[in-house]
This record gives structure tokens, sequence and C-alpha cells, in this order.
């Protein structure tokens, strides 16, 4: 960092190296279009000569309806949108591949699962669930994570979420569920929340809900970004080998990044700062060549296993804890590709639980059984023909060929005069193809039993792995549980409601429930809650359900520094930790009051990146404050400077302030006199030149570290 320089926080100038196009990017090119050095013309090809004037007539005169310019470019744009998804409408996509480590054809017979060799296009949307298409991105909700691989075999889509479980036991029960979560149908409020009557009216009347709750109040509903969550098949699936042997799998995919999530009061402010934030910090870090990684994970076990397991596997309330089934890490996912276009790519993209490949098949599970009616439906309606697949983004980068023909924005132009099967006039092609040579086969499962509407009493259990989930988070988890819990209720406005929600968590644990119910003002009584099932009580923790508790590589790599500076800073102080940190790949940038560069106190300028106020808090992973008496003054008198260095605080962020820096801390009531003691909580201060030596070193530790929730004075801190 050169003292005139600009710190290259968003270089974001990289464009796609060639290395990374895989099979469908290449492919995609055939549709790509630019406008570049091209002239202007109709839908047609006729060249325009005037584009800002309609045809009228005299100067002044009316609009003719001659003008088929006006009339094509208008019609046009009234027909720009389709239906957003009536879930999961909030996303954002990208491209990347998949690769396996090593062979799983003694699971599964997919190729693409079987040779560590190919690298399998993907196409990935991440979303939140209950927004509309412009909420904002960290809404409290599950987060959708899809991904569509294009295999050498057919298109194979992993529709899942950032939660290993779900709301509901049957798919005839999910309209029930949306309707409930989403916009009261009166007031169309509120957008993007789950805290209001009719969500928790359904779930309290409905206890299958309750685990799924436990998570949606958990830290893993507001993710620091799309790059640090985890995936989750949520369905047990099938895979199928060679010799038709099957074995069930839950899907995972494991974030290299490590599982980071923001915290309530930050989620809600970066709502109205930056609406955008998981949006643009995918697209930042792709464009900057921080390519995110997730491992594909498997948890592989047999039926005769899941027998014995005390729940059952076909309920997608149900996880299988990684203490029962280890998840084998069999390769990895890397996304390297920003869209191109995002209504042609993210909005077009179709995803479809039916989308398997040979090797890989459904269960039971009745969620599952609904979602394969749901998703090809609703592609028929978002994108209004049959012919959904041949949309570029859609369309398998393998050949295929069939019979199917005609119908809205047909693409191809089937040649000859058979369509139809068995022919003789084509010599019977498109012909079936065996098993043996990559025909799909269903995997034979013996089934029978006289047709019934039930629930299989293997369903009945709500509350052991809500306990477990429970037991399985760190204190300070368990607390932003019951705060999530207490917010969430407290907005609730039918007392019943509410008394029911916490009877039902008194059905999980008789001390959650009560701390939830201490902030509402009444007594906990399991008695409220809807208990048409069987609580077994104890359980074990499973340390993986806990987010601070998982495996993190000690990383600070993409992760966003603020230098808080103002004129009369020590330019050496922001270079030798802006350099440290920038050398282990944080993404680092000097914050102003204005963005006119800096005088140093010993000479020299500093390049000034983002306004304080345009910038805040929220949207930072830690801050820095250099040393120099007079930036010291100037930021201590900015309201926004000391906003920010308390909300770094009360979020629980690392901090770091040197010389006179200190003093900005001392005056936002941060205290930096004892520096062992302020280490401990994430406070990094170095008064002394001798205690700047190391400071980075340990600012950068405490960074990867995340956030302090030991600091207990935290809620005090006014921000
Ligand atoms: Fe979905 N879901 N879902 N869902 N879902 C849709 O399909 C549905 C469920 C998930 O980025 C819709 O194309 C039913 C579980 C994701 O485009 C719709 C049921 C899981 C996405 C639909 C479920 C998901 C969707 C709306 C209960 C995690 C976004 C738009 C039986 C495993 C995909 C669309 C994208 C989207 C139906 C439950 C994940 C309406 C009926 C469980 C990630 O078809």
């Amino acid at each position: 960092m050169d003292k005139d320089a600009t710190l290259p926080l968003h270089s974001n100038v990289r464009g796609p190296h060639p290395d990374d196009a895989t099979a469908k990017v290449v492919a995609l090119n055939a549709d790509r279009a630019t406008n570049t050095g091209k002239v202007l013309t109709s839908n047609t090809g006729v060249k325009i000569a005037d584009d800002q004037n309609s045809l009228r007539v005299g100067n002044r005169g009316s609009t003719l309806l001659e003008d088929a310019f006006l009339r094509e470019k208008i019609m046009h744009f009234d027909h720009e949108r389709i239906p957003e998804r009536v879930v999961h409408a909030r996303g954002a996509a990208a491209h990347g591949y998949f690769q396996v480590y090593k062979s799983l054809g003694q699971y599964s017979k997919a190729q693409f699962l079987g040779d560590p060799g190919a690298k399998t296009p993907v196409f990935v949307r991440f979303s939140t669930v209950g927004g509309s298409r412009g909420s904002a991105d960290t809404a409290r909700d599950v987060r959708g994570f899809a991904v569509k691989f294009y295999t050498q075999e057919g298109n194979f889509d992993l529709v899942g979420n950032n939660m290993p479980v779900f709301f509901i036991q049957d798919a005839i029960k999910f309209p029930d569920f949306v309707h409930a979560v989403k916009p009261e149908p009166d007031r169309e409020i509120p957008q993007a929340s789950s805290a209001h009557d009719t969500l928790y009216d359904f779930v309290s009347l409905t206890p299958e809900s309750t685990h799924m709750m436990m998570w949606l109040m958990s830290d893993r509903a507001i993710p620091r970004s799309y790059r640090m969550m985890e995936g989750f098949g949520v369905h047990t699936f099938r895979l199928v080998n060679a010799q038709g042997v099957s074995h069930f799998v839950k899907w995972h995919w494991k974030p290299l990044l490590g599982l980071h999530s923001l915290v309530w009061d930050e989620a809600q402010k970066i709502a109205g700062r930056d609406p955008d934030f998981h949006r643009r910090d995918l697209w930042d870090a792709i464009g900057d060549g921080a390519f995110p990684e997730w491992e594909l994970g498997l948890q592989i076990f047999t039926e005769a296993q899941a027998g014995k397991f005390g729940f059952d596997v076909l309920d997608a309330t149900k996880l299988v804890p990684e203490e029962l089934v280890p998840v084998q890490r069999v390769g990895k996912m890397t996304l390297n590709r920003n869209p191109d276009n995002y209504f042609a790519e993210t909005e077009q993209v179709a995803f479809c639980t039916t989308h398997i490949v040979p090797g890989i098949d459904f269960s039971d599970d009745p969620l599952l059984q609904g979602r394969n009616f749901s998703y090809l439906d609703t592609q028929l309606s978002r994108l209004g023909s049959p012919n959904f697949n041949d949309i570029p983004i859609n369309r398998p980068v393998c050949p295929f060929s069939n019979n199917q023909s005609d119908a809205k924005f047909r693409r191809l132009i089937n040649t000859g005069r058979v369509s139809y099967f068995p022919n003789s006039i084509n010599s019977n092609s498109p012909h079936e193809v065996s098993n043996a040579q990559g025909g799909f086969e269903t995997y034979p499962e013996s089934l029978a039993g006289p047709k019934r509407r039930v629930r299989s009493d293997s369903f009945s259990d709500h509350f052991t792995q809500a306990l477990m989930f429970w037991k399985s988070q760190t204190k300070p988890e368990q607390d932003h549980i019951v705060d999530a819990f207490r917010f969430e209720l407290a907005k609730v406005q039918i007392r019943e409601v509410r008394e029911r929600m916490v009877g039902n968590l008194a059905l999980v644990d008789a001390t959650l429930a009560q701390r939830v119910a201490d902030e509402l003002g009444f007594t906990a009584n399991a008695h409220a809650g809807v208990n048409n099932g069987t609580p077994k009580g104890a359980t074990h923790a499973s340390p993986s359900l806990s987010i601070l508790n998982s495996a993190k590589k000690p990383s600070i790599a993409t992760r966003k520094i603020a230098i808080l500076a103002a004129d009369g800073v020590n330019i050496e102080d922001a270079e030798a930790v802006g350099k440290a940190l920038q050398g282990q790949a944080a993404k680092v940038a000097v914050l102003s009051l204005g963005l006119r560069p800096l005088t140093g106190a010993n000479g020299g300028t500093l390049a000034v990146d983002y306004r304080i106020v345009a910038e805040p808090s929220v949207v930072w992973d830690a801050v820095f404050i250099p040393g120099g008496a007079q930036s010291f003054k100037t930021l201590a008198q900015s309201g926004a400077a000391m906003l920010f260095v308390r909300e770094q605080y009360k979020h629980a962020k690392p901090i770091c302030a040197f010389g006179d820096g200190v003093a900005l801390l001392e005056s936002a009531g941060i205290h930096g006199r004892d520096p062992a003691a302020a280490e401990a909580l994430g406070v990094i201060v170095g008064n002394a030149a001798s205690a700047k030596n190391g400071a980075a070193a340990k600012f950068a530790t405490a960074i990867a570290h995340g956030r302090f929730f030991n600091r207990l004075d935290m809620d005090a801190m006014p921000a």
C-alpha cells in the first residue's frame, strides 16, 4: 500500500479466466449476444434511424398508430416480467463446476460421481424463501441452495436448503405453511418476515414444525454470506450402483470458508443499509477471483441401518445425526463465474426435483414425492411453455432427442415425417436404450398395502430432535434462539397463539420455554402446546449442529476490514495493519467522512475508499483505528464514526486500535486499558510502539475467530 495509492478493495476487474470455462459456459456462448459496436435495429432487423421520437403529425400533433417501432418497443417492455417464484423469489446465482475426489462407483452408477477426472458444470442459485423478488437479503429465513449439475447423462438438480430439516412432513401441508408465513392476505404485511400471527398460529398448531422452528430462530437463518453456509438435500434419496444395489443417502454441502452468521440487530440494519448484501457479496467474491467452494458430503446408509435409527428417515422434519452416520467428504464444488444476464440465467433457471440421472433415485419421503409434482408444474406457469428445458440455461450439455414437439416457443426444428414411436419410417429412432447402456431404471422397490390417507406412527415424535438441536448449541447460540423467539412472539398479537407456541417449546425443554415466556409475561405451560406427539425426552448433543462448534479453517480471506481515519492519521499504522491483513487475502478499505485523500500526521496522503455514512459498520467484519491526534479529534466529533465503532462492539466484531485510536474506543465506551483483558474480548490495542508489533497478527487471529460473544456488556452499548 503506497501512501498515495488507493487500497485496491473492489478490484473486480478479473474477468472469467479461460480455464474456468465449463462445458456449459462454452455451450452458452452460442446464445450470448453483445450489442457492442452494433447498430440499433428492430426485432426483425430493420435499422432504426430515430429512437428518441415517436412518429407524430407535425411537430406537436398526436402520435400515429402506424409507428411500429414505438409499438414493438413498448409491447416488449410491457411483458418483460414473468411471475416471480411463489417461494424462493429472491435469489442470486453463479456458474461453476463439481468434481469427485475418488470414484463413488461402489454406491452409484452416476457417471459424474464415478470419474474424478470429470469436471461437471453446475449452476447454483441461492435464495431466501418468504420474501418477494425485491426483498432484503438478510431477512430471518431459510436459504435455498439449488444446484443444477449438467452431467453427460442429463441434468441432475439437487434442490436443497441451508437447513437439514423442514417445517412439515407431508406435501399436502405446503400451501398452508406458505400461506401462513407469507404476508397476511388482507393487508399484504409483513414482507419477508416470520414474526407475525398467521405463521405462529399455523406452526403452533402443527407441532411437527417445532424442530424446524428451532433452526429458523437460530443463527442459521441469518448467514453472513451465501459462501459461508451449509447446504442440505434434506430428504433421504437413494444411490443405486451398476449391480442395482441401493443405499440411502443424505446430501450435504460444507463451505470451505466455514460457517459464519450475522447477529440479529445487524441483519435488520443491513436490510435497510444494503438490501443486496448477499447478492453483492457473492458477485464481488467471484468477480475478485475469490471463488467460493463447498465440499460435497454424503451420509450413506442401508435400509437395515435406517430401521434402527429410532426415527423415520422418510420424515423430513428429522436429520441423521453425524454421530450416527458420519459425513464422507467426496468431492468439491467451485463457483467461478457470475452470470452474464440476471433474467436469462438466474430468473429463468428451472430446477425440478424430478431431474435425476441413472444412479440416483427417490425415497418415499412424502414431502419429496409432492415436490416431484410441484416443480414441474411451477415451471409451466412461470416460464409459460413445456419447452422450458430448451431455454439456454436449462438445456442439458448432453445430446437429447425425443418425439415431444410443438408448443409455445419451440426453438428446435425437428426434421422429417416422424414424431412417434415405434416407427419404421425413421428406423425406429429415437429409440429406447437398455438399462445396461445407460437407460434410466427406477429402483424396483417392493411396495404393498391399502391406499389410505394416514401419517405413519414413525413420524410422531416431534420434539426429541428439537431438543437435540437445542442441546447442541453453545451458550451464545442458545441465547440467540431465546432472543429470536422473544422477538418474534412479541410481534404476535394474539396471546393464545404465543402461549401455544411456548407450550410446544415446553415440550422440547422447560428452561428454553420459560426463558422465552419470561419476556412475554406469562408462565410456560406444556399443556398449552399441541402435543399430538410423544416427546421421548433424553437425547444426546450433536456438535456439528452448532455453528460455533463447527470446524473452521482459521482464515480471514475475503473478510471485509474497515480502517477508520481522518486528516492527521498515522498513515504508517494504516499501512502496516492494512498490508498485513491484505497479505492474508482480507479485503481492506479506508473509510472517512468524505472521499478527499487524507493528509498524514507525518506527511503523505492516504486515499479514501468509502464515506462512513455510505458504508456503515454493519457491512464490515472488523475495524482498525490507526493513531493520530487530529484524526481522533475529528472522528470523535462525528456521530457516524462513533456509531460505527459502537456497532462493531455491539455486534461482537473484532476491533483493533493504535495510539489515539484507543482513545476513540474509550470515548465510545470500549475499554482497552488492560490490553490482555481487552484481547480476550477481541479488542486488540497497541498503545506503545512495542505493543504494535504483532498486533496485526493478533487482529487477524481475532478476525478468523469470528465474533466475541463473551462481551458481557455488548447489549448495553447504545447503538
Ligand atoms: Fe421448494 N419449491 N417446495 N423446497 N424450493 C420451489 O419451485 C415446494 C421444499 C426449494 O432457486 C418452487 O421453481 C413444495 C424443501 C428451493 O429456483 C415450488 C414443497 C426444500 C427452491 C416449490 C417444497 C425446498 C424451491 C417455487 C413441499 C429443501 C428454489 C419456484 C412439498 C429441500 C429453487 C420453483 C430456485 C422452489 C415447491 C419444500 C427447496 C413452488 C410443494 C423441503 C431451493 O415448486
